[in-house]
Formats: structure tokens, sequence, C-alpha cells
């Protein structure tokens, strides 16, 4: 006799017959219905086979070995096995979203551009944000550039404008990217650290190459830490050209900017972030697209001729280099909004396969090198990831205009040309042909030189333009930069390599070497380190490059967390989160406990987070309401004491109400109140409390921060 079967599911039973309970489905209000079998869609194979039993494997009696006529269980556990595809060897880490770009007014005069031909025109696009060196898995919150991939599924085949949001790049030929990146990455004996710069290898690379001088300045910056992918600016960062229909060019630079402006994050804040929540900028991206606060960017065009590029004191073909706003105002041409979220992850964000290469008629290239390189780069690594040459059949790559060639089979062919004919020219007038008017034309750019390996001259000031990126910064970005460059090298084992860093910087500001040659304890300045252009310009402050100069003044689209107790004064509550509400940002409730309190009118409020899973960092500003009763427990609450600590380090705006006050104190910041800690309701009223909000940060308040002197 069988012995007696064991861990059945409520499901189904192990033995002959399977036997399926009732199932519940949840209905569109998220209320669950009970459903009955039949109603539900039958479980297949991926061959389309119905399955009987998915809990248990075909066995020979109950206590036996498993059978190899169990095709369900090896087709099932096969898959699995081969569900990971190469994550990307750089932006590998990235979050994707649809939307849609709209043109402002017809560009003809500058790009025969089926898109940027009449005003109003509205082209799908997919947008996929990243970051560069660290794995998938990896936190958002690392110092890093941010990827800003955009696909546009114009009428004329797709356009991919691949960028960072950074304008200019480290290396100045493509065939250093492969050195760049080994460096920058994990160390190779050791496998970290991992999605940071701050080690010897990067560190090394850096210092023996100044052309990334420049782009360094920016990743010492905030730039490198966003609040939020929806508050940072993108760049095409080369020069490109836009094509008009008599086939004149124009030099093109494209710029996005964020339409609720630019905001970053505290070193010291990104690094708890990373702890409290390591997928804070995809869930913010979520939340926001998914409650229908759609983010916005603006397409902003620098447009000029090889005059000007003849003109300009750098070379337009150099990707280290910006021209300022100032010089050249860049123009509006058009605007992104992002409002779907992909149905499933891999499908989309994972498989999309961008590609510099891809323009259509009326956009082209410059001869930037790095450009040039990409252009080569793209493809290859497209073919390795996905699998096979097929990749733009996933839908996610494919156009979204007609499209005809007669490119055949391959892995996982799903569209192949039809009929009998698959060449051209052929007799039977069958198939797409080519068109000189229609299709791309390469814009006749005379070349001449001789073939050789070279950069040139027009590339060599590394120094210059890494000055006017410092001294365009307001001071408390001026001391994050010294602080990040600090930080960075402290962690770097060789001395050698920091002093040759600090030999660098002595060449773009000599009081930010003096301040990081300090920190790290050099008993001597190196020297400066020998620059191949002597003489550093000493270029006008360009103020688009400093984002608290590009701050968004309002607090809409930004989040205030808000700390209550039971007793909380319902009235004041409530007031606060309309006031927050009509300024378009958000409000998230902190309770001591799961769940929520229960407030002053003895209703239940119902709490976003539990205060150890909802600290300060996760908020742009925080308000404590409390009382009388529960205040005694809420000081004892380390969490509840960093909550407002740490809002106070990180000098966001503190507003509360008076029976917070021991909660103040316990935190250290009683004796060091200034004008972004506000006592609520406050004479000015909770509208005026939420508009002072907009200025984001007390920066005034960080040297003192600093010293420990709060
Ligand atoms: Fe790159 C991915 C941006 C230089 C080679 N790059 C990649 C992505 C972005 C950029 C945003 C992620 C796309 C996505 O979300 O799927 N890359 C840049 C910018 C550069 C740059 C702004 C300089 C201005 N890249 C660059 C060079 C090379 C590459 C010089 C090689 C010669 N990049 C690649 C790649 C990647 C890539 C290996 C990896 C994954 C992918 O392409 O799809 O081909």
């Amino acid at each position: 006799m069988a012995k007696k079967t064991t861990g059945r599911t409520p499901r189904a039973k192990t033995d002959t017959a399977t036997i399926h309970d009732v199932q519940l489905q949840r209905g569109t209000g998220g209320e669950l219905h009970q459903i009955a079998e039949d109603d539900m869609p039958l479980l297949t194979t991926a061959q389309g086979g119905p399955v009987a039993d998915d809990q248990n494997s075909l066995r020979v009696g109950p206590r036996g070995p498993l059978v190899v006529d169990d095709f369900h269980f090896r087709e099932k556990i096969f898959h699995f096995d081969h569900e990971r595809i190469p994550e990307r060897v750089v932006h590998a880490r990235g979050y994707g979203a649809h939307g849609f770009f709209e043109t402002y007014d017809s560009l003809a005069a500058y790009t025969k551009a089926d898109l940027f031909q009449r005003s109003g025109e509205r082209t799908p696009v997919f947008v996929r944000f990243s970051t560069v060196a660290g794995n998938k898995g990896s936190a958002d919150l690392a110092r890093d550039v941010r990827g800003f991939a955009v696909k546009f599924y114009t009428k004329e085949g797709n356009w991919d404008l691949v960028g960072n949001n950074i304008p200019v790049f480290f290396i100045q030929d493509a065939i250093k990217f492969p050195d760049l990146i080994h460096a920058a990455k994990q160390e190779p004996d050791r496998a970290f650290p991992q999605a940071q710069t701050a080690h010897d290898n990067f560190w090394d690379f850096i210092s023996l190459t100044p052309e990334s001088m420049h782009m360094v300045m920016w990743i010492m910056s905030d730039r490198a830490i966003p609040r939020s992918l929806r508050f940072m600016e993108g760049f095409g960062v080369h020069t490109f050209r836009f094509v008009n229909a008599k086939d004149e060019s124009t030099f093109v630079k494209f710029h996005w900017k964020p339409k609720l402006g630019l905001q970053s994050v505290a070193w010291n804040e990104a690094v708890k972030i990373n702890g409290a929540d390591p997928d804070f900028h995809r869930r913010d991206l979520w939340q926001s697209i998914q409650s229908g606060n759609y983010p916005e960017w603006e397409l902003q065009v620098q447009l000029f001729d090889q005059d000007f590029a003849d003109s300009f004191d750098f070379d337009v073909l150099d990707p280290t280099k910006i021209i300022p706003e100032e010089m050249l105002p860049p123009q509006p041409i058009g605007r992104l909004v992002l409002d779907r979220m992909p149905d499933n992850f891999f499908a989309e964000t994972e498989q999309v396969a961008f590609m510099t290469q891809n323009v259509p008629p009326g956009i082209d290239f410059s001869n930037d090198p790095l450009l040039q390189g990409r252009n080569f780069s793209y493809l290859d690594t497209q073919l390795k990831r996905l699998g096979g040459p097929n990749f733009t059949h996933l839908p996610i790559n494919a156009p979204k205009c007609p499209f005809a060639h007669f490119q055949q089979d391959g892995h996982m062919a799903m569209r192949n040309p039809v009929g009998r004919v698959n060449y051209q020219p052929n007799s039977f007038g069958e198939g797409p042909r080519e068109s000189p008017t229609r299709g791309f034309r390469h814009f006749p750019a005379e070349e001449q030189g001789a073939k050789a390996r070279l950069r040139p001259e027009s590339f060599a000031d590394h120094y210059s333009q890494a000055r006017q990126f410092y001294v365009s910064q307001t001071p408390p970005e001026q001391r994050h930069m010294a602080a990040a460059l600090t930080f960075e090298l402290s962690k770097v084992e060789t001395p050698a390599i920091r002093e040759r860093m600090v030999s660098h910087l002595l060449n773009i500001d000599e009081t930010l070497a003096a301040t990081v040659a300090q920190k790290l304890g050099f008993q001597s300045m190196p020297k400066p380190a020998d620059a191949a252009v002597p003489t550093r310009q000493d270029l006008e402050p360009s103020p688009a490059l400093s984002i608290v100069e590009r701050g968004p003044r309002r607090f809409e689209g930004r989040k205030l967390g808000i700390l209550i107790t039971d007793g909380v004064d319902a009235k004041l509550l409530k007031g606060l989160t309309a006031a927050v509400s009509k300024e378009k940002a958000v409000c998230e409730l902190i309770a001591p406990k799961v769940g929520g309190v229960t407030a002053s009118d003895g209703k239940w409020i119902n709490a976003n987070h539990m205060i150890d899973g909802g600290p300060s960092v996760l908020f742009d500003a925080i308000v404590v309401l409390t009382s009388a009763d529960a205040i005694e427990d809420l000081v004892k609450e380390a969490t509840a004491r960093d909550f407002v600590a740490d809002a106070f380090q990180h000098c966001k705006f503190i507003g509360y109400d008076p029976s917070a006050m021991p909660l103040l104190e316990k935190a250290g910041i009683a004796y060091a109140l200034d004008e972004g800690v506000i006592v609520l309701p406050g004479e000015a009223g909770l509208s005026s409390f939420v508009s002072e909000l907009g200025k984001l940060r007390v920066w005034g308040r960080e040297p003192s921060v600093k010293l420990g002197k709060a």
C-alpha cells in the first residue's frame, strides 16, 4: 500500500485527480471575489499543452525518484534557468517609461526631420534613465553620471538620443572607453567597490587622463546625486547636425530641461537613502507617473553655424567642452512628457536597445570622434545582450512606422519577408526599393587629411572649462565639491595617485586644491600638473551651471514627510495636507507604530510608514505634529530623534507644533533654530509655510552643522 502523501497544497492533490479550490480575484476597486475554476484561464505549457498539476513534479510513488517524462517540469525549469540576459556592460541599472514628445513650432528652416515639421505633432517615446558604473542590482543614489536615453518612434524610423545628465564626457576618443570603464567599475581581483568611483583604479586612470578634468568637476558636484530623475537635466553631449530640405546643415546641441527645476541631495543623505530605499529613484518615477503627476522636460537646442564654431574658443567637436548657455542661449523646441510605465520591466526597460546611429533624415552626425566611435559600439552590444540580430523585432525596439526590407532568418526571426522574392533589384516588380529622394542621405561634408592616429591641438585645453564650472557654483556647491573630492581621494590607498589628482586641481582652482590637500593631510603641496596648454583661460562664470541657481523655487512635485502621533491636532494636519496638495506636492505620514494614529478628534489616521521605515532622507522637508500626551514616548524613539536631526543636518525645512519641542531638544537642534525651523501653524499661515518650502534647503545652516556647532 502506498504511503500517505504529505505537503499537499490547498489547490492540488498529489494523487490521480487534481482538484482545484476556489480562487480569489481582485476587482476594479481592489476588493477580492471568489471565482470558480472553470472561469479561470487554463495554465498551459509554453507549447500550449494544458497543465493538470503545477504543484508537484512527476515521481514514482510518493517517496520515489522523479521521472524523465515530466516534460512540464523540464520545460519550466529550463526556461527559468535561462531567464537572465547579460546586463549592460555600462548603464546596467536603469528605469524606463513611455511618453510622448510634442513639437512646439515647425523647424523646417533647420531640419527636414519629420517629427519637427508640424506644430503640435506628437511622437511616441520611450526613455530609460540609468546609472553608469554599478551593476543591475546596485543602489540608485550612487555618485555617478545618469544616463538619459530617449527613443523617438518617428514616422521616418527610430531616433535615439542617447545622452547623459552631464553635458560633457571623460574622454575625447572612443578608443579610451574600455579603459575608462574598466577603471571605474569594481576592481577585477576583488570585485569591489561596486557602483563607486572612490577607489584607486578610477582615480589612477583619471589622474593620468587630464582631458577628464572638466567631467571630474561635474561628477564631484551635486549633479551626480540627483534628488529625482524628474529633477535633472539631460544632454545629447555631442555636436550633431540638423539638415534641412535644401541640404543645408546647422550644428545643434540638445538639452533637456526639467519642468520642475533641478534638485540634488546632500552626500550624507545619499549614503542614507541607499540603505533606506535603494530603489529611491525608480520608486519616485513609478509613484509620480502612477499618480498622474507626469514628469516633463523641455527640449532646447543650441543652434550654430561654422562661423560660430570657428570663432569659439574651443573645438565644438570636443565632447569634453560645453558652449555656455549665456553665450549661445538654448531655444525651446518641444516638450517630453512621461505618462505610462511599462507593462513589464524586462520586456521593455531591459530589452530596449538604444543606438546612437539611429537617426532619421534631417539629423546627422558631426565629426566628434567620441560620437563616431559610439556609432560603432552600440550595435555590437545589442547583439551580445539580446542574443541575435533580430532584436528590432521586439516590440520595444520595432519602429512604429511602416518598414520593409529583405533582412531575414537568424535567431528568433519573427517577421520574415513573404513571397518568392527576397532580394533586389528583381525583375518581378516585388518588394521595397530605395528612394534617393525620401531615403536618408548623409550630409556630404568634405573631408581631407592624412590618415593618422592623433589628437587635434584644438582639443588640448583641459583646465579652462573645468575652472569655469567650479567658479560658476554657489559657495555651498563649491563646498560639496571639495568634500566629494576629499571623500573619494580618502578611499585611494596609493599616496601618489592622490598627489597627482591635487596637482591637477592646482590647475583648476588653487583654493579648491588647498582645501582638498589640507583635508587629505598633505604636508606639502605638489607641483601643478604639466598642462598641454600652459595658459589657463579665466572664463566668465556661467550661472546656468549651478543647481542652486536653477532651483525650482516651488515645492511642486516634492514630498513632505509628516511625523504624527496619537492626539495629533486633526485640524492642523488637514490644513497642512490641503496646503501641500494645493502646491501640487505630496504628503506622506509617518507614525511611531505600523498602521497609524488616533487624532485629537478621535478619528483614526492611516500612516504611510512606520518611523523605522520612513526616515527623513526620503522627504524634501519634514513636519512633526504630536501632542502633550504622546511626546514623552516619541522622544524615547531613536529613529524619531534621527528623523529630526538628519533633516536639520541636511539643511531641510522643518515644521513643528509647539508640543514637539522636546523632540527638537532631544535631537540637539533646539538651540540652533534658524529661519528653516518653523513653528506651525505660525502667524503667516500654512500656505506661506508651504511656499517657504520651495526654497528646499537652508544652505546657510550647513557650515555650522558641519562643524558640529548646531
Ligand atoms: Fe554609452 C550605453 C550614454 C559614450 C558604449 N551609453 C549607454 C547608455 C547611455 C549612454 C545613456 C544606456 C542606454 C540604455 O539605457 O540602454 N555613452 C553615453 C554618453 C556617452 C557615451 C552620453 C558620451 C558622450 N558609450 C560611450 C562610448 C562607448 C559607449 C564612447 C563606446 C565606444 N554605451 C556603450 C555601450 C552601451 C552604452 C557599450 C552599453 C549598453 C548599451 O550600449 O546598450 O554600447
